[in-house]
């Protein structure tokens, strides 16, 4: 049995949606990890909702999200940082744990892994984004071999250290997503409302295509939705807000198909494997995480990176995919257990 603490991401409260796929990966691994019987504790920001894990709230002000960041800023830390204070809190408790598990995609739980005493698993989520961050992550793959998991190998890819990550791919409570083969016409489209997810994308090939698109997730940016509005009064589109796993698959499987228009190298895409899980193909640019998941016309299309009108023919193509095949692949390659057979394969073998 293991004694575990997690660090959650510190850019917004678990369940908030502001973490994006890294909430849902966190989740299921304590998830997973509680269900195997080892002990785990999750630190993380106030008003933080995880059900049947123990979180302890911490105060302070928020991370600002990385992705808004330049490559070359310097980092930063706010007055009062709840980063800092979660470090803190695991410094002072870390000897009551076999090993503490990174979530944050965040330069000070990296530079700090040498002034503990408790071994760290550092989980990143995201690809390369900022250089002083990927130099001490680089740092730490040198002095503490193995430590360091990661998605995908595109996500990997693009790192200096990349052959000293981890592949741990991804993976879902499927029992939460109920298989559909009779879809309406409609298409979806769901993520972080921000730039680096090309939104525009998707809504200039729903209307080129005349298929309504439903869009689904945390609210990042306003003004870049409002942009989308209007550059595109015509577009058949709708917004159905941030939903909880259970009312986003209700909706999510009767939709035709789930277009991914990633501009950025996606780590991995779980809304991927959560529409593959309901029996939806996924329509996504040939890039990053959804290139590694989308067994191209066989359980949806991998198209030319930021090209619309491949989207469009894709759409048009659609239902040439059986849809049985895409709940197939999300059954074989991403289910929890999987997920949790990875992961604790991997704390294992960091701990012998
Ligand atoms: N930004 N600074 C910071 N720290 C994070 O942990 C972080 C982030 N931006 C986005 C994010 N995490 C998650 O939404 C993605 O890793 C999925």
């Amino acid at each position: 049995m293991l004694k575990l603490l997690f660090l959650s991401t510190p850019v917004g409260p678990l369940g908030s949606g502001t973490g994006g796929g890294v909430e849902l990966t966190l989740q299921n691994i304590a998830f997973e990890m509680k269900q195997r019987g080892h002990l785990v504790k999750v630190l993380a920001p106030t008003e933080s909702v995880l059900q049947g894990i123990s979180v302890e709230q911490i105060t302070g002000n928020l991370q600002i999200a990385a992705q808004t960041q330049d490559i070359d800023d310097p980092i930063c830390l706010p007055a009062n940082s709840m980063l800092g204070n979660m470090c803190e809190y695991a410094r002072r408790v870390q000897s009551e744990y076999d090993l503490i598990v990174n979530f944050a995609f965040d330069w000070l739980p990296f530079y700090l892994t040498p002034f503990f005493e408790c071994p760290i698993a550092h989980f990143i989520s995201m690809g390369s984004m900022n250089q002083a961050l990927d130099l001490i992550m680089g740092e730490i793959a040198v002095r503490f071999p193995g430590t360091l998991g990661v998605y995908t190998h595109s996500q990997a890819a693009t790192f200096a250290f990349t052959d000293s990550c981890r592949i741990l791919s991804s993976g879902i409570d499927l029992s939460l997503y109920q298989f559909c083969d009779r879809p309406g016409q409609t298409l979806a489209w769901l993520g972080r409302i921000s730039r680096e997810k090309a939104l525009e994308d998707a809504v200039q090939a729903a209307q080129i295509s005349g298929n309504r698109l439903k869009i689904f997730g945390k609210m990042q940016e306003k003004e870049y939705w409002e942009k989308i509005l209007a550059d595109n009064p015509d577009a058949p589109i709708e917004y159905g807000g941030f939903l909880s796993t259970l009312e986003l698959q209700e909706e999510l499987r009767q939709c035709r198909g789930l277009l991914m228009t990633p501009r950025w190298i996606e780590a991995f895409g779980n809304v991927a494997i959560e529409a593959l899980a309901c029996g939806v193909p996924v329509i996504s640019y040939s890039r990053g995480g959804p290139a590694e998941i989308v067994k191209d016309g066989k359980t949806g299309f991998l198209v030319e990176p930021d090209s619309v009108a491949g989207l469009v023919d894709a759409i048009a193509a659609i239902d040439k995919i059986d849809r049985h095949m895409c709940r197939q692949q999300a059954e074989l390659e991403y289910s929890l257990e999987a997920l949790g057979d990875r992961f604790e394969a991997w704390f294992q073998d960091i701990l012998s």
